[in-house]
């Protein structure tokens, strides 16, 4: 350990003096601005548990929901499991330590823990986008260089295919970036679109009729639900907010696809379809036996953790490169209706009511007139309020044909709840 290097690096991560912090389940979560020696002493932290498990380590820079001026910071051991109990204490004493005791707490960790000093580390760094995150994970990158670590920052190229999951793994989307730097969103939508297609080619090419539906949400696109009714004509359904609804709408076909716009999804196969597929793969032949077989094969990849992120992306990659479609054709499938999701603060969300999916609202009284004469007034539009499941909201949802009808009408209607179903605190400003 080069002690002369760790006390030189740490003055330039200070210590904001008398700042007590404790590791808990969320790893360390607080102002970003109050972070940054964390950062610097948990990627010294992160070397040292790599050196003594021989493994690599995870560091992960975000606050996950907190407001965007929050941070955090969170080690992940070798198996993705969170800090073994012992080393969350090491983290809390390493963070808390004032700047001329940091060398004496690092050598009581690696003696404690016989820490071998020689062993190479390895540490995997993830951040979020809010706008501390990038210099917080450099102050991680400088703990784990100083102690002679090798670390990895994963870089976005242009065009290149990524995905990524949510922190329980049960959500999927995918994205690039195109030569012009431009963000695209491949979300559930898209995902289910690319499923439900491929499944039901599969089908023609057996020749089953067996039936397949797509549910969504409200909050699916409506550029998706046209693309599956007139293009694929798939029939798509919709229900509720929440993947229980959506799962059990899915059990009642042969094929079920559900997604929600924000990546919760699968494909569901009765027993019935399990088993005929099973059979054609062994009867028919040659190219109709291939395609049982692939289907047979995308069902096992469903069967092994239905819901899971992880079999979502397998089952996508499968498809991409049988089709070989690259991601910016999948993405051209349909393009999205401009959109806008708000949230309004209401006293009591439960004075919203509403019926058919959630595309209605029934009370409070004059709210769905409300909303009705607003969407008129713009091109290809839609927009429903609900009161959210998670969160002491009314969340607003609009599309229309260009971004800025799609802002104005959703603001518009967060006014509107904001008058008629008990707004609280500011009112609704324009605005993003
Ligand atoms: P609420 O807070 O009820 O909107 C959110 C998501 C749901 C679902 C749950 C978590 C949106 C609009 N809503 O629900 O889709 O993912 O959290 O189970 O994305
Ligand atoms: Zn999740």
């Amino acid at each position: 350990m080069d002690l002369g290097a760790i006390t030189k690096y740490s003055a330039l991560h200070a210590k904001p003096n008398g700042l007590i912090l404790q590791y808990g389940t969320a790893g360390f979560r607080t102002k970003a601005e109050h972070l940054d020696h964390v950062m610097f002493r948990m990627g010294l932290l992160a070397v040292l548990r790599s050196k003594q498990t021989k493994s690599t380590i995870g560091v992960m820079v975000t606050a996950s929901h907190n407001p965007e001026e929050d941070n955090g910071v969170k080690l992940v051991d070798p198996l993705g499991e969170m800090l073994a109990p012992s080393w969350e204490e090491h983290a809390t004493c390493l963070a808390n330590a004032e700047e001329q005791d940091m060398q004496r707490v690092l050598i009581d960790i690696s003696e404690k823990e016989a820490v071998n000093l020689q062993q190479d580390a390895f540490v995997v760094i993830g951040r979020d986008t809010r706008p501390s995150s990038e210099k917080l994970s450099q102050s991680v990158i400088d703990g784990v260089t100083v102690l002679g670590g090798q670390f990895h920052g994963m870089e976005i190229k242009s065009n290149e295919r990524c995905c990524s999951f949510d922190g329980d793994a049960d959500r999927i989307v995918y994205y690039y970036h195109d030569a012009d730097g431009h963000f695209h969103l491949i979300d559930g939508d898209k995902i289910a679109t690319l499923i439900s297609s491929f499944l039901k080619e599969l089908l023609v090419e057996i020749g089953e009729s067996l039936n397949i539906g797509v549910v969504q949400t409200a909050y699916a696109n409506g550029s998706s639900t046209r693309y599956l009714e007139e293009v694929m004509k798939v029939p798509v359904y919709c229900t509720k907010t929440g993947v229980k609804h959506l799962h059990h709408k899915a059990q009642e076909f042969d094929i079920g696809v559900y997604f929600e716009a924000n990546g919760h999804g699968t494909a569901l196969f009765s027993t019935a379809v399990e088993m005929k597929i099973k059979q054609s793969a062994e009867q028919l032949e040659d190219k109709k036996r291939k395609a049982a077989k692939m289907l047979e094969n995308i069902i096992d990849l469903f069967n092994q953790a239905a819901g899971d992120a992880i079999s979502d992306m397998l089952v996508i990659e499968a498809i991409l490169a049988l089709k070989g479609l690259t991601v910016q054709q999948w993405d051209a499938l349909y393009t999205d209706l401009p959109n806008r999701q708000l949230k309004v603060q209401v006293a009591d969300r439960r004075v919203i009511s509403t019926t058919d999916a959630e595309r209605q609202a029934v009370t409070p009284p004059g709210l769905q007139e409300a909303i009705n004469d607003l969407v008129k007034k713009y091109k290809l539009s839609r927009a429903f309020v609900r009161p959210s499941g998670t969160e002491d909201v009314v969340r607003v949802y609009a599309e229309a044909d260009s971004q800025e009808s799609a802002d104005h009408l959703a603001h518009e209607v967060s006014l509107a709840v904001f008058q008629l179903a008990g707004g609280i605190g500011e009112r609704p400003q324009p605005g993003f």
